[in-house]
């Protein structure tokens, strides 16, 4: 059986995606890394539409005939997955197209009403759901046993059980399926001829529950991979490819104690490019996570280059209104722990969050000044992003109940919409979105402004990306909100 796994190109209008193309698609090689050690006959592909153009992609569809084709989806390649699925379709109705991610887990319904090319969505977690999919194919099982599978029956759309995948079950990420060479060489570009990296992923979920009013997660609560095997892999890979940087994307990569300390025990055992200092590690980190001396000291152990917080906003306000679950006493405590300790922040805002007013504008402004005034010098400051499934995704639909039935809306619009709902007050911004818009984007101009007038810099790969952006060269322009 012939399955191509596949990142689309993401359309033109979204092209500037930092780090993009930087690393392997963690995703879809999860899910090949699974499929390799379940059958021993499939054939599996793995494209990166950051890497590939459309037509490139075309070609390789019409070259092979796949049997299956998985694509995994956003806003911003969704459109390029459907002409890819309306091509491959032409090319071989018998293929079976369908698509995974948080994104498609979110509009599953609405993907299988306005696509006909698109045969199957998987909700959640895709291991196995694509893994009794092949079964399915193979006549082993009944399509009402493919857990996590959205599919049209004579006409309606069914959901099979969503299950969480249990990451006892995760098999090690099989980066030998990937041309590493490519990415490396991108790197290389980028970053300077010192700079190695590969991403891993420990954990699935967020602490943070319920999620953040904009976080575009498929909310499945928080699992953790067993320490010592995960440490096996990243193990494995630092020493194979003499890694200069491990960043483990995980979200709540710190919130375990006792995980991460047998996972620092367990790695430091196996390669000393951390203790030795020839090898760094970069994460996610909420505030509250970084308070203790001895979770730093771990850190520590570990090599931390940098931990990403994610701060969102500097007025307590807003972080209620978003259900952020910090305030501002906590990050200053936390951003001094951690500098104090020499580590770096790469801090991460997102201005035009609900209920922002100029008050709460300012607040960010100040807030920022103080962080630089304890040392902070990366800052990457986002706009708001309207993602299918969060609170402010619902509300616009409230308000519009027609969009709720499109799986194509440009985010452009959505993010105009959004300010039109009574999540907001314009009435400082004489109740004119334009305004408003105007003024975040000044504010968010400012606030990363500060921080390069400081020496530092916007783009978030430390002393390695200063000044840098893989896909603007040294434009630091106003980034959507980004991970
Ligand atoms: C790494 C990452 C990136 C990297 C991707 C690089 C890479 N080479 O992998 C970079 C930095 C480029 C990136 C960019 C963006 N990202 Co991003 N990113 C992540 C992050 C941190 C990890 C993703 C990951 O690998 N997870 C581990 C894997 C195993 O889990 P998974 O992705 O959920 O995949 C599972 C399922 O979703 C499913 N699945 C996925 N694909 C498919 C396909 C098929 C066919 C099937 C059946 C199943 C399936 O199965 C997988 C295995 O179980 C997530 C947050 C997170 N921690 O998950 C955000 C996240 C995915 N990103 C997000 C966003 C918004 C973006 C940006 C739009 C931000 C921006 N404006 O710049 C861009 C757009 C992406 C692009 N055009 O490249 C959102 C997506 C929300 C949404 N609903 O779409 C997330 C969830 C962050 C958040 N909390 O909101 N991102
Ligand atoms: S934005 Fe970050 S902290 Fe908030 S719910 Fe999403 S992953 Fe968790």
């Amino acid at each position: 059986m012939k399955i191509l796994l596949c990142y689309p190109t993401v359309s033109e209008e979204y092209s500037k995606i930092r780090d993009a193309g930087l690393t392997p698609h963690l995703s879809l090689l999860c899910i090949a890394s699974h499929l390799k050690t379940k059958f021993d006959d499939v054939d599996i592909d793995i494209i990166d539409g950051h890497h590939m153009s459309y037509e490139e992609i075309c070609k390789k569809i019409s070259a092979n005939n796949y049997d299956v084709i998985g694509f995994s989806v956003d806003f911003t390649n969704y459109v390029t997955s459907v002409k890819l699925a309306n091509f491959a379709k032409q090319i071989n109705p018998d293929t079976k197209i369908g698509c995974g991610s948080n994104h498609a887990s979110n509009m599953y319904n609405q993907i299988l009403t306005n696509q006909k090319s698109y045969d199957f969505v998987g909700i959640n977690d895709g291991e196995e759901e694509f893994e009794q999919y092949i079964r399915y194919l193979k006549g082993e099982i009944k399509i009402e046993e493919v857990t996590n599978l959205a599919y049209r029956d004579n006409g309606q759309i069914k959901v099979n059980p969503i299950k969480t995948f249990d990451l006892k079950k995760h098999v090690p990420v099989n980066y030998e399926m990937i041309d590493l060479d490519a990415y490396f060489k991108i790197q290389k570009e980028v970053f300077g001829d010192n700079f190695k990296m590969l991403q891993f992923t420990s954990q699935r979920g967020c602490a943070n529950h319920p999620l953040c009013a904009f976080c575009g997660r498929f909310d499945d609560g928080m699992r953790f991979r067993d320490p010592k095997q995960y440490a096996i892999e990243v193990a494995h890979y630092t020493e194979k490819y003499q890694l200069t940087e491990v960043w483990d994307r995980s979200d709540s990569f710190i919130q375990s104690v006792r995980w991460l300390k047998t996972f620092t025990e367990e790695l430091n055992a196996r390669t000393d490019r951390f203790s030795s200092g020839k090898t760094t590690f970069k994460t996610y980190s909420r505030a509250d996570q970084l308070l203790r001396q001895d979770v730093i000291d771990i850190l520590k152990d570990l090599h931390f280059r940098m931990v990403f917080i994610g701060y969102e906003a500097g007025d307590n306000r807003i972080l209620k209104n978003i259900g952020k679950h910090a305030n501002l006493d906590t990050y200053y405590k936390a951003t001094r722990n951690v500098l104090d300790n020499g580590i770096d922040i790469d801090a991460s805002f997102i201005v035009g969050l609900p209920g922002e007013n100029k008050e709460s504008l300012e607040n960010h402004i100040k807030f920022v000044k103080n962080l630089i005034s304890m040392g902070l010098d990366k800052i990457r400051v986002n706009r708001l992003l309207v993602l299918p499934g969060t609170p402010i995704y619902h509300k616009i639909v409230e308000q519009y109940p027609e969009i709720a039935k499109k799986d194509i809306v440009p985010m452009e619009d959505l993010q105009r919409l959004v300010f039109t709902t009574d999540l907001y007050d314009l009435h400082d911004f004489n109740n004119s979105v334009d305004v408003f818009l105007d003024k975040i984007t000044e504010t968010a101009n400012t606030m990363a402004g500060l921080v390069e007038n400081n020496h530092g810099a916007t783009e978030g790969y430390g002393h390695y990306g200063t000044q840098k952006n893989i896909a603007t060269g040294n434009e630091l322009t106003l980034q959507q909100q980004g991970r």
